[in-house]
């Protein structure tokens, strides 16, 4: 993109000196986020224009059921750019956590936000809604969250739910759901907008934040309500550790060897199998590679994913929606100092060969490393090639 694309040297000035950050930045941050909605080529510049020269969009925000790390990760991102963006992008007119005025005030507050922008503003909503007992187990300033969603969304533009717990009811509604836990989207009786994650990933709700800036709507869900751009991948896909799933190298217990060694952690309860998000591809924090659940060695819980997270036990195997793995797996030759038997290879390998892909790939490791029974030693380490 052009530095001078997205509009006239006055607006990049005002842009710099709003921001506090370089043009260059700014640009860079436009370019990413385009690209992780997946828009074509040219929309940088739409998107990067209508950050520096359009009205900042009214945002009410709405706390319910939760822990408040949807928040908190908006604002804790390492990246001081991010919370920047977020805080600037968005006129932020009500949000529980973060106002400093109380009580009569705020929701004073709120009430004239909605008022002076009826019908155009946004209303992110963070938290699960109780229902059981008329909804009694959440009340901010007299009325139930029942109620105040309801009252909010009667007049919004457009409607976010953030985090799992308003996106499918999350933690707060984990069997037996005491308090008759459910999503905003249950409570308004239809689909809502939602980005799932206990916490969902800041710039998956930057991204869809700047798209209804730009174009004015918010950008395509799947049946669930989760933006495609997001959730239309399996985490098992993109994941870093992919390869040795393929092999049928796992970690099988936490700090052994195969942990240690960066296996795969299907294992270990691994949900990436059977979850819609992008982690893998965005990581969290700015820190660089490997920020995210499994790049640090702990396997993914489904945090997206409703049926998955909160519900089945962390250390239970995932549901395989794309390959299928080998039942058996020989030994990890490096920790014994000789392989598998024959026999345990064969019948691995006939158990895998009903498998796809991943069967493959496991008779081609399993022929590198075998030790046959008639005494010929595994290759040493140096003559391996791991993949
Ligand atoms: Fe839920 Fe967000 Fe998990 Fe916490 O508030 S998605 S419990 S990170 O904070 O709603
Ligand atoms: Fe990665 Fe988990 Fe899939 Fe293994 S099971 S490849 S750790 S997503
Ligand atoms: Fe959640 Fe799994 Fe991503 S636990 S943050 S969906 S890696």
């Amino acid at each position: 993109m052009d530095e001078n694309s997205f509009g006239n040297e006055v607006d990049i000035l005002a842009l710099e000196n709003r921001l506090g950050i370089s043009r260059r930045s700014f640009m860079q941050m436009c370019v990413a986020m385009a690209a992780t909605m997946g828009l074509p080529k040219g929309a940088e510049a739409a998107i990067a224009s209508a950050v520096a020269t359009k009205k900042r969009p009214s945002v009410i925000w709405l706390h319910f059921q939760e822990c408040t790390g949807c928040t908190e990760s908006l604002l804790r991102a390492e990246h001081p750019t991010l919370e920047k963006l977020i805080l600037d992008i968005i006129s932020l007119d009500y949000h529980e956590t973060l106002f400093a005025a109380a009580g009569h005030q705020v929701e004073a507050a709120r009430k004239s936000a909605m008022k002076a922008n009826k019908g155009k503003y946004l209303l992110v909503v963070e938290g699960a809604i109780p229902t059981k007992n008329n909804g009694i187990y959440c009340k901010i300033g007299g009325q139930t969250a029942i109620e105040l969603l309801k009252e909010c969304a009667a007049d919004a533009g457009a409607i976010v739910a953030i985090g799992s717990c308003s996106s499918w009811g999350g933690m707060p509604s984990t069997p037996p759901n005491p308090t008759g836990s459910v999503s905003a989207g249950e409570v308004l009786g239809k689909v809502i907008p939602n980005i799932p994650g206990c916490p969902p990933n800041p710039y998956n709700f930057l991204s869809t934040v700047v798209h209804f800036l730009t174009f004015g709507k918010l950008p395509d869900v799947d049946e669930f309500g989760r933006p495609k751009f997001a959730y239309s991948r399996l985490i098992h896909e993109n994941c870093e550790r992919r390869a040795h799933f393929d092999a049928g190298r796992f970690a099988l217990e936490f700090g052994d060897d195969g942990h240690r060694k960066g296996y795969c952690l299907y294992k270990l309860g691994c949900k990436g199998p059977e979850t819609y998000a992008n982690c893998p591809a965005i990581l969290f924090g700015d820190v660089g590679n490997a920020s995210w659940p499994v790049g640090t060695g702990h396997p993914c819980i489904g945090c997206t994913e409703k049926g998955v997270a909160f519900t089945k036990p962390i250390h239970e195997l995932a549901v395989l929606k794309t390959v299928r793995p080998p039942v058996g797996f020989p030994n990890i030759i490096e920790d014994q100092g000789k392989g598998a038997s024959l026999g345990a290879a064969a019948l691995t390998a006939a158990i895998a060969g009903a498998a796809v892909g991943a069967g493959a790939m496991l008779a081609k490791n399993l022929g590198k490393g075998v030790k046959i029974d008639d005494g010929e030693s595994a290759p040493k380490k140096e003559e391996r090639t791991e993949s």
